[in-house]
């Protein structure tokens, strides 16, 4: 039987000529109210997913909450929209994606969860103990799953340590190549490039381009990219998503972090 794409798979496919933005919210660094707030901050400015999860300290409880509050915001300024010929109802259609740290920490309320594998783990439950233990509460709530291969290229950072993965080294293209080509080969539709959050340099533009050249996955990078130049070595290396945590959760003030994303969109496609 062949599964059909569901509306999050497709927003993600979908062909633009610019790399897209999302904006990653940890439910452990920040209460829902905050969330929602960046949230309506980083759609203004042009984000176009939001991913909530953290690889320690989040909940079923936190979780939930945030998506709940990030959800009724988007919903709320949506329903506006079709009141107002100014805004855009669709802008507002961005979907909420799980960045699971496990399966103890999920949210029914979610659109999709990045359906992932560890594929550089030494350790079995992140490459398949953690998803099995999550999949029957995700088919329940009728969470669109979005296989994901996520890969943690150096430093890796916390997640490189808790995940316990062999990271990929700067030089290592051949290998950034064969992790693509073998997620592909798995039936991935994702592929993730990690070089841990926070991290003092992103992953290498060129094991990007080797990741980009060896398959035809949605190609997502993150980790330590802190400015919209940064960001568009990343795009120019073959990146279809750019994903921010840390930029996000240093600005309280909601303006000025609109401001902050909206110069870093632009400057990432420039
Ligand atoms: C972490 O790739 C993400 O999983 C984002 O990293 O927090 O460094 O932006 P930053």
């Amino acid at each position: 039987m062949t599964r059909a794409p569901g509306p999050t798979l497709q927003h993600l496919f979908s062909k633009e000529k610019s790399t897209r933005h999302a904006i990653l919210i940890d439910p452990a660094d920040q209460t829902p109210e905050m969330a929602a707030k960046r949230c309506v901050a980083a759609v203004s400015a042009g984000s176009q997913m939001i991913l909530v999860g953290g690889s320690t300290g989040t909940d079923m409880s936190n979780v939930h909450n945030t998506v709940v509050a990030i959800k009724e915001a988007l919903e709320l300024i949506s329903w506006a929209a079709t009141q107002n010929s100014e805004l855009n109802e669709e802008e507002w259609t961005i979907p909420i994606v799980l960045f699971p740290q496990g399966s103890a920490a999920l949210s029914p309320a979610a659109d999709a969860i990045t359906f992932m594998m560890l594929m550089n783990s030494t350790d079995p439950e992140f490459l398949i103990g953690e998803q099995v233990r999550g999949a029957p509460f995700i088919k329940k709530a009728g969470i669109e799953s979005l296989p994901m291969g996520y890969v943690v290229c150096a430093p890796g950072g916390r997640v490189g340590q808790v995940g316990a993965a062999n990271l990929i080294q700067e030089d290592q293209l051949d290998l950034a190549a064969a992790y693509a080509i073998a997620a592909e080969s798995y039936g991935f539709e994702l592929l993730y490039l990690e070089a841990g959050s926070g991290a003092h340099t992103p992953v290498n533009p060129n094991l990007i381009t080797a990741a980009r050249e060896a398959c035809n996955l949605v190609l997502i990078v993150g980790g330590g990219i802190r400015d919209g130049a940064t960001a568009r070595l990343a795009a120019q290396a073959g990146a279809d998503w750019i994903v921010t945590g840390n930029l996000t959760e240093s600005y309280d003030d909601v303006d000025e972090l609109q401001q902050v994303l909206t110069k870093f969109i632009n400057e990432m496609n420039s």
